[in-house]
């Protein structure tokens, strides 16, 4: 069959904005293992990235000329409003055509896609096993139920995500780029890539679980070293890239998966810069893995701060203390490895007290890159949940579980204040700029190896 999958993900950035900064540079890495998964199965697979075309015409243009049999599109929350005009389009263009809709948001707010009824199948879950399924019975003629839920794969099973899925077709519409993914900070070079190497969390996080567990099920899957290796290879291969980022929600988890990870990254020659997402608990309690993981190449970590009040870090559930997040950058920077600092303004039940402690901390911190977030109540969270029970949620439209938007997202809170707060939490005080600075001059024009050995020789040192 053929199949055209499309991402829909233009609610921020809009048509023709392939490479327009942090939303504009991503393959969707679960439309990108759905192609290779297709592929395999023998089906001709093409991408409608609507961030890549001009237009709603030129879409309509581009499904009369390519004709899919199937179209699978995919949604996160935000992806709503765009994900529906493009079920218009298509059924208008295509009527045959039939429409599988699948991704985070179908199946943690399923009673919102269903009853659309221009959608032929809404699949839940995980799509590996249930979408080439769902296709061997409409080739076979066969009556299938509308809504679809999956299995959790074994993902040593699958294929590699298709990355050339992206490049292809942004390439198509002009976009030149030597890999599928932009970089985003100076210490990740291009070319530049992304893998996942599982899937689930353990923790239990307000503003994201029970969600995620939803999706992807309690428990952590991991691919084998071996087959991330593979991935990494065949990457290096493809692209020649200069450094990577792991997207996994949250890689160290297992530390004894991540040093087996390091020794296989470093005995396979591989160099390349990368980042990954951490928490600061385990940051603090496996030190050793930091160090192991800064020995081959790690330059960043993703940190989940979040709040710098304790009473707030207790009320979302994040399992983490002010102490240990102020511990998690202590250790960063003794391994030279800079911190991209996730944080929430205007979590509900917090006061401007505690908006301060946040402020305070981030001065204490002094992270590489500041990534604030005013607090969205993302349906299947927790948190979302008790936005609706206590009537503060103010999102009208799905357009709003944008990150940043103009308008205040929960009730209750004094939007002048939390702006004023986004601001000057992402102010670096004198000392730390000046801290800084020397350092910056010192790795560039100082040798610390001949001072260091200098220094020694003086003090009588080898
Ligand atoms: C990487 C990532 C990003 C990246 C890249 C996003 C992208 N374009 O894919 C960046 C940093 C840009 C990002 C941004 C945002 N993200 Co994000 N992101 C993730 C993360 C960590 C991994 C995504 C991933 O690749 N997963 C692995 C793949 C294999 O899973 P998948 O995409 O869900 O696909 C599988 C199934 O869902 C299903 N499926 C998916 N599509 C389809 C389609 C069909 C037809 C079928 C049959 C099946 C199917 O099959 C796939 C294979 O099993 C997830 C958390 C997670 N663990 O998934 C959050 C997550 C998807 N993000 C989330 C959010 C909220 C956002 C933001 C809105 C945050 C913000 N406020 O700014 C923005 C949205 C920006 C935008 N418009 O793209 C939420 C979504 C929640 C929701 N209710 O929608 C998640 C789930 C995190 C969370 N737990 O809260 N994100
Ligand atoms: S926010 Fe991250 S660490 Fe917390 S539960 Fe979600 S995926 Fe896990």
């Amino acid at each position: 069959m053929h199949i055209s999958l499309v991402y829909a993900g233009i609610a921020g950035k809009g048509f023709d904005s392939i490479g327009q900064g942090m939303d504009s540079g991503w393959i969707s890495h679960g439309l990108a293992i759905l192609s290779a998964v297709l592929k395999r199965e023998g089906h001709q697979v093409d991408l409608l990235d609507l961030r890549s075309l001009h237009g709603w015409e030129h879409f309509r243009e581009e499904l009369l000329a390519r004709r899919p049999d199937v179209c699978g599109l995919t949604m996160m929350s935000v992806d709503f409003n765009p994900v529906m005009q493009a079920v218009d389009v298509i059924t208008e263009v295509l009527p045959d055509c039939h429409i599988v809709v699948g991704g985070p948001h179908p199946t943690l707010a399923t009673a919102e896609v269903l009853p659309n009824e221009k959608i032929d199948h809404v699949v839940i879950q995980e799509g590996e096993i249930s979408f080439p399924q769902l296709l061997r019975d409409l080739e076979a003629g066969k009556e299938r139920e509308r809504l679809v839920v999956d299995e959790h794969p074994d993902l040593d099973s699958l294929p590699y995500a298709d990355h050339d899925l992206f490049l292809d077709e942004w390439r198509r519409w002009g976009y030149e780029a030597e890999s599928p993914e932009a970089p985003f900070v100076p210490e990740l070079p291009p070319p530049f890539v992304t893998v996942i190497a599982g899937r689930g969390c353990i923790y239990n996080c307000a503003f994201c679980k029970p969600g995620e567990s939803l999706i992807f099920g309690n428990r952590v899957r991991r691919r084998s070293v071996a087959n991330v290796i593979g991935e990494l290879k065949d990457l290096r291969e493809r692209y020649a890239f200069n450094s990577f980022m792991f997207h996994d929600d949250c890689l160290t988890e297992n530390p004894r998966w991540v040093r087996e990870f390091c020794e296989a990254y470093q005995a396979e020659g591989f160099t390349q810069p990368f980042f990954c997402q951490s928490r600061a608990d385990i940051i603090v309690k496996h030190e050793e893995t930091v160090a192991a993981m800064a020995a081959v190449g790690l330059k960043g970590y993703f940190i989940g701060f979040e709040s710098g009040s304790d009473r707030v870090l207790d009320f979302i559930g994040k399992g983490t203390t002010r102490a240990q997040n102020l511990e998690a950058a202590r250790i960063c920077r003794k391994y030279g490895i800079a911190i991209w600092a996730n944080y929430m303004l205007g979590l509900p039940t917090e006061t401007p007290d505690e908006v301060r402690e946040t402020i305070s901390m981030l001065k204490e911190i002094d992270p590489d890159y500041y990534s604030p977030a005013f607090f969205t109540p993302h349906p299947g969270s927790r948190l979302y949940d008790y936005c609706v029970e206590n009537d503060l949620m103010l999102i009208r439209d799905h357009d709003e579980y944008a990150r940043n938007p103009s308008g205040p997202k929960i009730k209750g809170q004094d939007r002048e204040f939390l702006l004023r707060a986004l601001v000057e939490s992402q102010r670096r005080t004198p000392a730390n700029a000046l801290k800084r600075e020397a350092r910056r001059l010192w790795r560039r024009y100082a040798r610390p190896d001949k001072v260091v050995r200098k220094a020694r020789a003086l003090l009588g040192g080898g």
